[in-house]
């Protein structure tokens, strides 16, 4: 019985001891772990400013403000005619080119554009005209022909054959829609009552759907006139088709010109003031 006794007592002695060990471990063990944290948490510190560094890098390499990409222009570009008339235009051309120019508004009112000082540059006695260096410009359609290659970039033409369809819808514009335009706001705008001829305003209505039509057919398949983004071929012929608006021209019929002329002319380029 003794000796039972004696093997309990050493039994529990021994477990005690076990007790101790694993107690006299657990700080060992807290440490140990402690120390495992402690790299984490200094590869977190170290970790924390080089995400800071990362983080600074892009702000650093931020790109400037953007800007029409192309060409940088040497020489004063000045825009003669006032912004309510065809000048108009023009303006919306060197404002979506981003092209530095003068504006000079004529006061036609007072015969500005009758002067001789005009009419060097413009014999016509029209607006608008332009001057760049030694070069002075009127028709409105080839100054902006003009200042799109001078410019370059995704406003102007690229290739030859890019540039036979801008010329083409520059020149339709010209010939077959802006002419029955004109003469039904002469005929219902401009011209004094007593000189309005309402017939010839509707002979010019009636005409309208021939080249709107075409148009029409065309903006169904594609979203703009040349290369598949807006260009300076859509800038010309939006610039008279948007004449139908001021002329309060009920366009639905032609969805995909009305669209086309509403994209065209919401772009922050368009907005001449
Ligand atoms: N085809 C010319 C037409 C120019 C034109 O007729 N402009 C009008 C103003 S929109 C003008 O200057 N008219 C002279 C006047 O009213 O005396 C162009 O597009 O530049």
């Amino acid at each position: 019985m003794a000796a039972k006794r004696k093997a309990k007592a050493a039994a529990k002695k021994a477990a005690k001891r076990a007790v101790k060990k694993v107690a006299a471990r657990k700080p060992v063990a807290r440490k140990a772990a402690a120390r495992r944290a402690a790299p984490a948490k200094k590869a977190v510190a170290k970790r924390a400013p080089a995400r800071k560094v990362a983080a600074k890098k892009p702000a650093a390499k931020k790109p400037p403000a953007r800007k029409p990409a192309g060409k940088k222009i040497v020489g004063k570009i000045q825009i003669f005619g006032p912004v309510k008339s065809r000048a108009r235009r023009t303006y919306w051309a060197v404002q979506e080119l981003g092209l530095p120019h003068e504006r000079v508004e004529l006061d036609m009112a007072a015969g500005a554009h009758k002067r001789p000082d005009y009419l060097a540059i413009n014999p016509n006695a029209k607006v608008p005209a332009m001057k760049h260096g030694d070069l002075t410009l009127f028709e409105s359609m080839a100054i902006n022909l003009y200042l799109a290659k001078l410019k370059g970039g995704p406003l102007a033409p690229q290739g030859p054959k890019e540039e036979a369809r801008t010329l083409q819808w520059t020149l339709w514009g010209v010939a077959e829609v802006e002419p029955l335009l004109m003469t039904i706001g002469y005929n219902r705008m401009f011209l004094s009552e007593a000189e309005r001829k309402e017939d010839r305003a509707q002979d010019a209505e009636r005409k309208l759907p021939g080249p709107l039509g075409v148009l029409d057919k065309v903006l169904g398949e594609k979203p703009w006139l040349v290369g598949g983004r807006f260009t300076i071929a859509d800038l010309n012929l939006a610039s008279i088709v948007s004449f139908a608006k001021l002329l309060k021209l009920d366009l639905s019929r032609w969805p995909h010109v009305a669209d086309w002329l509403d994209r065209c002319i919401a772009r922050p380029g368009a907005k001449v003031g």
